[in-house]
């Protein structure tokens, strides 16, 4: 009986939430193109001066052990070097102003902070060739830098070195309308190319709550996932050739535009992921999917995690084809976005639930599709996994529901200092880690879990008013050795950085590690590419 009531208010419930669907489809076709969170530059720390000055000239909040000496067989810039720069790129180009490195020389965060003198702006391949060129020959060390989004320290200095900004390589090279095949040079815009391909009717196989600010070149350096990899996987799969300069100027032409080729090893997927440490991305071949008419998107709360996790294997199951995205939230994480961003609301008011899903469906039959959802999401209900729910009835909405998501790391960012890990695990385990860090740091700190649960990738933050040595020892090496033991990985999508360079070994075997040195090695005898980043400092010795 109690069962039997249970089920037809469910059955109501769902009927007023299909009752609130998208009306009109193609309302939505632009959806993501214009759902944009930009990034914020609010929060200002104090940065404490270790003193030395070849150590570390920042405190770094990420990790107890990342202290790092400058490398002493780095050259210093001299006067020289500045005027052989001015009369490569011409006065604009070289930039020393100081405001200007004060940004390129801060992280996103505010947590990373270098001390580069010099800040340069190329516009061709061949420019980027002879900077590096030039730098190898001096033993200049070199920072690469797209749109200074990363989340792990790789982007910025870590003392002098000088930073080479692809921000004015932003070409649209071409586009195959045929094959969707976009070609563009590196320091385009993630949300310019997404707006350019809407107009041509295709997206961007990968989205991220950066993409106002985040280049493609930067995108593919990190290898980075984002809201739509369930659907369309990671840019090992979408990146179809990339051109890449080396550390003494050789410039590698892998731009295909091909789906086969196997002649030979495929070297651009060195370059895919490896943050910089192995050559500069100068140019990018990518294959785009055509956009979709139908797209729906629910909001959807849930009473603990196991239902989020049998909500996410019925989804797989039964919308098949049509899942674009599936992320979820905590409700800490719901609370820090509903007290820290303006205009933010619940769009299930009645009372706060435990856990929020994020669903987005795109196919290309209205009818279809929304029949394929209805059916899920009722016997979703009906089943108990659903507590509450709401479908995007116009852009707005959808928008909106979108601006919940991607607004955690933002969100964050006002709450104070933050503590992030980026882990992929077993999704049914994923959840035990954030209950874990919750029962350790009692008090303490804040803990919020939310992620890419479609792809398994738990984003663990921890937040408090401030930076406090005691939170981040609870913290290290207790979430590594948790994320080892379960075979997860310590950098599912942010990369290893700064940040995670001693870490590695968390997730690689050492024999794959010396492989890694070894090719960096190879590409890079002098080591002058984003040093102290990606690999171990063990390794430069
Ligand atoms: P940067 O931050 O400038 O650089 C990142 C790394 O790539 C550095 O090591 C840098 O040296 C190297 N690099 C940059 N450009 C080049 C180049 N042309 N050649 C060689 N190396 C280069 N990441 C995700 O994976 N998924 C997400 O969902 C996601 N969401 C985010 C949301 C917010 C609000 C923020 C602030 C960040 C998010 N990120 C996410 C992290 C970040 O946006 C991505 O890592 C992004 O791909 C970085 O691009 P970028 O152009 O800003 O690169
Ligand atoms: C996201 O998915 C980003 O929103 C940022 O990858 C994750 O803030 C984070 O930890
Ligand atoms: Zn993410």
């Amino acid at each position: 009986m109690e069962k039997l009531r249970a089920t037809s208010s469910l059955r109501r419930s769902l009927k007023s939430i299909l009752n609130r669907q998208l009306s009109s489809i193609s309302e939505i076709r632009y959806l993501n193109g214009k759902r944009s969170c930009q990034p914020t530059f609010s929060l200002i720390r104090d940065y404490k001066s270790l003193g030395e000055a070849n150590a570390i000239r920042y405190r770094c909040f990420s990790s107890v052990s990342t202290v790092v000496q400058r490398n002493p067989s780095f050259s210093t810039l001299n006067s020289d070097d500045i005027s052989y720069f001015k009369r490569l790129l011409g006065e604009k180009s070289v930039i020393q102003d100081e405001d200007r490195l004060e940004t390129v020389n801060t992280d996103w965060m505010r947590k990373y902070k270098g001390s580069s003198k010099l800040l340069l702006q190329p516009r061709s391949t061949e420019e980027v060739a002879q900077i590096l060129k030039y730098c190898n020959s001096r033993c200049l060390a070199v920072v690469p830098q797209g749109g200074n989004t990363g989340l792990v320290g790789g982007s910025v200095p870590v003392f002098d070195e000088v930073v080479v900004n692809l921000g004015s390589m932003n070409n649209i090279i071409s586009f195959d309308k045929v094959s969707g095949i976009l070609v563009c040079e590196a320091g385009c815009i993630l949300e310019n190319l997404i707006s350019f391909l809407d107009n041509q009717g295709f997206i961007m196989p990968l989205d991220l709550g950066a993409k106002g600010s985040c280049q493609i070149g930067g995108n593919v350096s990190t290898n980075a996932g984002g809201l739509r990899l369930v659907r369309y996987g990671s840019l090992h799969g979408n990146v179809l050739g990339l051109e890449a300069v080396l550390a003494n100027g050789d410039v590698l032409d892998m731009l295909g535009t091909l789906r086969k080729d196997n002649t030979g090893y495929d070297l651009k997927h060195l370059f895919i992921g490896s943050e910089g440490s192995l050559g500069i991305v100068t140019k990018v071949s990518i294959l785009t999917p055509p956009k979709l008419s139908s797209v729906n998107i629910a909001f959807l709360a849930c009473r603990d995690y196991s239902s989020c996790q049998k909500l996410l294997m019925e989804a797989k199951r039964k919308l098949g084809e049509l899942l674009s995205a599936f992320e979820f939230l905590d409700i800490q994480a719901m609370d820090l976005v509903l007290n820290h961003l303006d205009g933010v609301r619940n769009p299930l008011p009645a009372s706060m639930h435990n856990f929020y899903v994020l669903i987005e469906t795109t196919g290309s039959d209205e009818s279809y599709d929304r029949e394929k959802l209805e059916a899920f999401l009722l016997s979703s209900m009906e089943g108990g996994l659903i507590s509450d729910g709401v479908l995007a009835q116009d852009i707005n909405q959808a928008s909106s529901f979108w601006r919940i998501r991607e607004g955690v790391p933002e969100a964050l960012m006002k709450a104070g200092a933050v503590y992030k890990y980026d882990l992929s695990l077993p999704v049914e385990k994923m959840y035990d880690l954030v209950d874990d860090m919750r029962t350790r740091l009692g008090d303490l700190a804040r803990v919020i879990g939310y992620g890419h649960l479609g792809d398994g990738n738990l984003h663990l933050n921890v937040s408090a008013l401030q930076y406090d040595d005691k939170i981040l020892e609870q913290i290290e090496p207790y979430v590594y050795e948790w994320t080892s033991k379960h075979r997860g990985s310590i950098s599912a999508e942010h990369g290893l950085g700064l940040m995670k360079a001693n870490k590695i070994y968390y997730s690689k075997s050492p024999e794959t590690v010396k492989t890694m040195g070894s090719i960096k090695k190879l590409l890079d005898p002098n080591g002058i590419l984003n040093p102290y980043k990606v690999l171990p400092h063990s390794l430069d010795s």
